[in-house]
């Protein structure tokens, strides 16, 4: 037998997978052009019972609200080289006719207490299921591969402390995170000579495969 949840998450598991192949053909549509992808790579996943659980609990949403309530139930991470490259995903983002943007958090410019940092866009997306159209909210995470790393160590970090990090840890964590936007910084000013670099790599590559 189907259980509910199984019927409740099916329409964000598709939406999960149908972006994915969308923000992923935007990188191959940059690649086929020659062109910088602001697009490293894609990753989704649908939040696990449990998670979502936690979360309707620790923010007092009630479990018939969590379609309209709970915005990261479909989560995607666009992780890319540059910071520039975060504002140029948005923009391409505001243009698509294929979903709505809902809210934007810039935890860039303002990052968070923890160190955190990451741009967070959520849309309405329609999904085509047997019974007609039915939007969802998905929550989507722009980041540089340098968020991306300091993000991944910390949220491990934060399930082994339950979130009550010793103080030696939370003083290097916040360093770390300033490390991450100095590398950040230091990789934007050298943009051009990488890309040139990649653009050389690239075409080499193409010429051994022919
Ligand atoms: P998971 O495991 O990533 O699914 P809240 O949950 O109250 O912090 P809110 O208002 O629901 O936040 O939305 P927000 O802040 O836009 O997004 C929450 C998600 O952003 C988190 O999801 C993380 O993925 C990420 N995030 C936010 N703050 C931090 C942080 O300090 N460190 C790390 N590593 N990630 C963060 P979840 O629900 O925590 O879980």
């Amino acid at each position: 037998m189907v259980k509910h949840w199984d019927l409740f998450l099916a329409p964000y598991k598709q939406a999960v997978e149908e972006l994915k192949v969308k923000l992923k053909g935007m990188r191959s549509q940059f690649d086929m052009n020659s062109l910088h992808s602001p697009i490293e790579f894609v990753t989704g996943r649908v939040k696990p019972i449990p998670s979502i659980l936690d979360k309707a609990t620790r923010k007092g949403i009630p479990l018939d609200r969590l379609e309209e309530e709970m915005q990261d139930i479909a989560g995607l991470r666009m992780m890319c080289q540059f910071v520039d490259d975060i504002r140029e995903i948005v923009e391409m983002l505001h243009k698509r006719k294929d979903l709505e943007i809902v809210e934007e958090r810039d935890y860039i410019t303002q990052k968070k207490d923890s160190g955190y940092r990451s741009y967070h866009v959520v849309i309405r997306y329609p999904v085509q299921t047997i019974k007609g159209e039915k939007n969802i909210l998905v929550e989507l995470q722009i980041r540089t591969l340098a968020m991306n790393f300091w993000a991944t160590i910390e949220h491990s970090l934060n399930y082994k402390y339950s979130g009550k990090f010793p103080k030696d840890i939370q003083a290097r964590l916040k360093r770390a995170a300033e490390a991450a936007f100095q590398l950040d910084e230091e990789m934007s000013q050298i943009r051009g000579e990488i890309q040139e670099a990649q653009a050389i790599f690239s075409r080499k590559q193409d010429n051994q495969e022919e």
